[in-house]
C-alpha cells in the first residue's frame, strides 16, 4: 500500500518540504484551489503544480477533488458546460502527468461539502480535533446565513433556503438522475484517459439542515456504482465517514466494494451521542472502527492501492495551532504507523 498526504496548495501551513522529509514518502493529494467548481483546470496551472512536485521529489496521488458545480447535482443547464470543463480538466491532468499511471479524481455528491460543528474540541488529553454535533447544528439560526467551521463557502440566507427548495423539489431520484447523466458523459472520458473517478462519502453520513445525503453506506454505495458500472466508476472509501454511522458495516463494506475502491481514506471516529462524533486517534481502538482491523482487511483482500490518514488531531507542538483538521505531526504519525502494520501484515 502506498500512502498519501493532503497539501492544500501553497497556502497550506503544511508546506511540500515537509513532505519530503517523511518516510516513506508520501504521495501529493492535491487539488488547484483557486480554481472554482465547474471550470477548466488549465494545463499552465497544472504544469506549475507538477514544477512544484517535481523541485521536491514528489509524486502526484489522488487528485482531491475536482468538485461538481451545484448544477450539475441540481441539472441546470448550465451542467452541460461544467462537464465539458471537467472532461477538459481530466485531459489536461493525463496531458501534464502522462507517467503517473492511473489517476484518481475525487469528487463528492454532498450538496454543501463535510460539515462539522466544532474544528478544535478540546479533549481530557489536552488535544483537540474536529467534532460534529447534529442537534447543534440543527438548531442554528440560519436567518443569519449559514458558514460551517472549515469552509471556504458562506451562504446567506437567501441563498441557503434556495438551495434547501431546489433539492426538496428536485428529490432524492431527481438527485440520482441527474448523477447518472453526469457520469454517463464523464465515465467514458474518464475511462479512455485511464483516470478513475472516486466518490467520497457525505460527511457526515446522513441528511442534515434539510439536504439530501445519498452515498451514506452501502446502498448508496451500491446505487451509485449500479449507474454506470465500469472501473472507472470507483469509490474514495473513507473509514471516517462511513463509520460515523455505527449501523455502516465497514469492515463488511471493504469486502463488499472491494473491486470499486479507487483509493482509501483511513481515520477514525468515536460517536457520544445520537449523530455526534469526534474525530479519534488513529490508534484508539475505542473507536467507532478499529483501523488496525481495517488494514487487516485491506491486505487480506489484496489492496495494494493509495490511501491517506485524512484528519488528524491537534497535538504536541501543535496543540494550539490552527490546523483545521489538516495538522502535520498527527497526520504523519498516523500514515506512518498505517502504512508499517500494512507492511507487517504483508511480511
Ligand atoms: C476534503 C475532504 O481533503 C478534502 O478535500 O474535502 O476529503 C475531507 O478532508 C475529508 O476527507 C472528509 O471526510
Ligand atoms: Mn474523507
Amino acid at each position: 500500500m502506498k500512502c498519501s498526504f493532503r497539501w492544500y496548495g501553497p497556502d497550506d501551513r503544511v508546506p511540500l518540504a515537509w513532505l519530503r522529509q517523511m518516510t516513506p514518502r508520501p504521495l501529493v493529494v492535491t487539488h488547484l484551489p483557486h480554481i472554482p467548481p465547474g471550470e477548466v483546470w488549465p494545463i499552465a496551472d497544472l504544469r506549475a503544480l507538477r514544477a512544484q512536485l517535481d523541485a521536491n521529489e514528489l509524486q502526484l496521488g489522488p487528485v482531491e477533488s475536482v468538485f461538481w458545480t451545484d448544477a450539475m447535482k441540481l441539472g441546470r443547464p448550465e451542467r452541460d458546460q461544467h462537464i465539458a470543463n471537467i472532461i477538459a480538466t481530466l485531459r489536461n491532468l493525463r496531458t501534464v502527468f502522462p507517467d503517473a499511471g492511473e489517476l484518481v479524481v475525487t469528487y463528492n455528491l454532498m450538496p454543501l461539502d463535510w460539515g462539522r460543528t466544532s474544528l478544535a474540541l478540546p479533549h481530557a488529553n489536552g488535544t483537540r480535533g474536529l467534532a460534529y454535533d447534529h442537534a447543534e447544528l440543527e438548531k442554528l439560526d440560519l436567518s443569519q446565513g449559514l458558514f460551517l467551521p472549515g469552509w471556504g463557502r458562506r451562504y446567506s440566507a437567501a441563498e441557503f433556503s434556495a438551495l434547501q427548495e431546489a433539492y426538496a423539489a428536485l428529490g432524492e431520484d431527481g438527485f440520482w438522475a441527474n448523477i447518472r447523466y453526469v457520469l454517463e458523459k464523464l465515465i467514458p472520458v474518464a475511462a479512455a484517459l485511464d483516470i478513475r473517478l472516486a466518490a467520497h462519502p457525505n460527511d457526515p453520513p446522513w441528511s442534515y439542515l434539510g439536504l439530501p445525503a445519498l452515498l451514506c453506506g452501502a446502498a448508496g454505495a451500491r446505487r451509485l456504482l449500479s449507474l454506470v458500472p465500469h472501473r472507472a466508476n470507483a469509490l474514495c472509501f473513507c473509514t471516517g465517514s462511513f463509520g460515523a454511522d455505527p449501523a455502516n458495516d465497514v469492515l463488511g463494506m471493504l469486502g463488499e466494494f472491494r473491486d470499486s475502491i479507487a483509493w482509501m481514506h483511513i481515520r477514525a471516529v468515536k460517536t457520544t451521542g445520537h449523530k455526534c462524533f469526534h474525530e479519534a486517534d488513529h490508534a484508539d481502538p475505542g473507536a467507532n472502527v478499529d483501523l488496525l482491523a481495517v488494514m487487516r482487511t485491506l491486505v487480506a483482500q489484496g489492496y495494494d492501492g493509495v490511501f491517506r490518514s485524512d484528519h488528524g488531531l491537534d497535538l504536541l507542538h501543535e496543540t494550539e495551532a490552527r490546523t483545521h483538521g489538516y495538522p502535520a505531526i498527527d497526520r504523519y504519525v498516523a500514515n506512518k504507523m498505517l502504512w508499517a502494520y500494512a507492511r507487517a501484515l504483508k511480511g
